[in-house]
């Protein structure tokens, strides 16, 4: 009758440690979570955004400010494969004041690479930036 309980006493054992083993492949097989990065529009040195460029994953989130010299936007007019669509739904055309935000979700299954944007009212000024989604 001992050996019977040793026996299933190790068998609860090799279980309890199969299913940690288990758990653990299927955190390390969990998506990386996404994260959010922040971009001020017209920042301490003017006519910029900052930083000019920024480096994402696709499903990370981009929060726009608008800093100095409102009114600002985002334009993005080169992306992955010239694909217009792409561009355009990322797009923030809308102009926005002092204090506002808005946020630009890189789509999960966006393509990997750079996607340049710029400013409307102060591209000739210098106001681009660029997101590379690695
Ligand atoms: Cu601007």
């Amino acid at each position: 009758m001992k050996s019977i309980a040793s026996a299933i006493r190790g068998l609860s054992l090799v279980f309890c440690a199969v299913l940690l083993i288990a758990g653990s492949l299927f955190i390390s097989a969990a998506p990386a979570s996404a994260d959010t990065v922040k971009v001020i529009m017209g920042g301490k040195k003017g006519l910029v955004f900052e930083p000019a460029v920024v480096n994402v994953k696709a499903g990370d989130t981009i929060q726009f400010e608008v800093g100095q010299l409102p009114p600002h936007n985002v334009v993005f007019d080169k992306v992955p494969g010239a694909d217009a669509a792409l561009a355009a739904s990322l797009s923030h055309k809308a102009l926005e004041g002092a204090k506002k935000t808005f946020d630009i979700t890189i789509p999960a299954d966006a393509p990997k690479g750079e996607y340049s944007y710029f400013c409307l009212p102060h591209r000739g000024a210098g106001m681009v930036g660029k997101v590379v989604v690695q």
